[in-house]
């Protein structure tokens, strides 16, 4: 890998976008580079949670328009850099059986602030920045922006703000619950680990089942969650943190997990 970092610790995959030049931007590279990580995270027994951050001053830009343009110039459509690129990143964050948390060091723009809308949890530097970019340059929301952030947020307000594309700043995304947590910038490297740590220590079977109830909810009926809760809870019910987990209540002691 290139323009990405991947460095397992802890049973924590940490994933950096590394092209601090280009403020992190995505270029068919990165983004391969990235798919790649996530898979080896997603793979990975040993990984029970990943951590998702920038280098440098941002934490992603968003595609990088360089190689864009040239891409326009060629007369080459975005169906396939969106298909055959941002939506498998995409699913592999959402679809992966482990907590995912995004880092948020600094300006997320575009398919940058997807990437972050994607994790499970975001975490922020006080100088992060969220900036929605598409309309910007002419563009619709892509990489489930239309679907993640109107969660998020709301419609109305996802509307607002991938309309009006004006930056808001962490505070502002503490408020509207974009972010869980904003941190001071030099404490957001250890904050966000010490959450991926935490993570990475807990019942990674249940927090699989968990991302899979939330993510089948969004689109099921009351009904269809009930049941669908009842099968994920018989197979967690199954699993041996459970069991100990169960014990170590009753004995009055902290459960150790082990991810299984
Ligand atoms: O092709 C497809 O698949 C379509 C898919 C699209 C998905 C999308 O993500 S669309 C949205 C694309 N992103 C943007 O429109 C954001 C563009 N960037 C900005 O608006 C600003 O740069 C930022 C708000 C991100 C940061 O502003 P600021 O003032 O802190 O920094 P800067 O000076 O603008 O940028 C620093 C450098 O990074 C600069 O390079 P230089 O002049 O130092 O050599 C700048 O050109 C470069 N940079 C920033 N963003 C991108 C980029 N280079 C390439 N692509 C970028 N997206």
């Amino acid at each position: 890998m290139n323009d990405v970092l991947y460095s397992v610790d802890e049973a924590v995959a940490t994933i950096t976008l590394d092209r601090p030049e280009a403020m992190n931007s995505l270029t068919v590279r990165a983004k391969t580079d990235l798919l790649e990580a996530l898979t080896s995270a997603a793979q990975a027994y040993a990984v029970r949670a990943v951590l998702l951050t920038g280098a440098g001053r941002a934490f992603c830009a968003g595609q990088d328009l360089t190689e864009h343009a040239a891409n326009l110039e060629a007369g080459r459509g975005l169906n396939d850099t969106v298909r055959t690129h941002y939506n498998p990143i995409i699913r592999a964050i959402t679809e992966m059986g482990k907590p995912v948390v995004a880092a948020v060091n600094g300006v997320a723009a575009g398919a940058g602030a997807s990437l972050a809308f994607a994790c499970d949890l975001r975490i922020a530097s006080d100088r992060a920045k969220f900036t929605m970019a598409f309309t910007g340059i002419g563009l619709a929301p892509d990489s489930g922006a239309s679907w993640t952030l109107q969660r998020l947020v709301g419609p109305a307000r996802a509307a607002e703000l991938l309309l009006l594309n004006e930056p808001i700043d962490a505070a502002r995304a503490l408020e509207l619950g974009i972010v869980s947590k904003v941190v001071p910038a030099e404490d957001l490297a250890a904050e966000a680990r010490a959450l991926a740590v935490r993570l990475a220590q807990g019942p990674t079977s249940a927090y699989a089942a968990t991302k899979q109830a939330l993510a089948s909810a969004a689109g099921s009926t009351l009904n269809e969650a009930l049941e669908l809760e009842a099968d994920l809870q018989d197979a967690c019910a199954k699993t041996g943190d459970h069991l100990n987990a169960t014990r170590a209540f009753l004995s009055k002691e902290r459960p150790v997990f082990q991810g299984r």
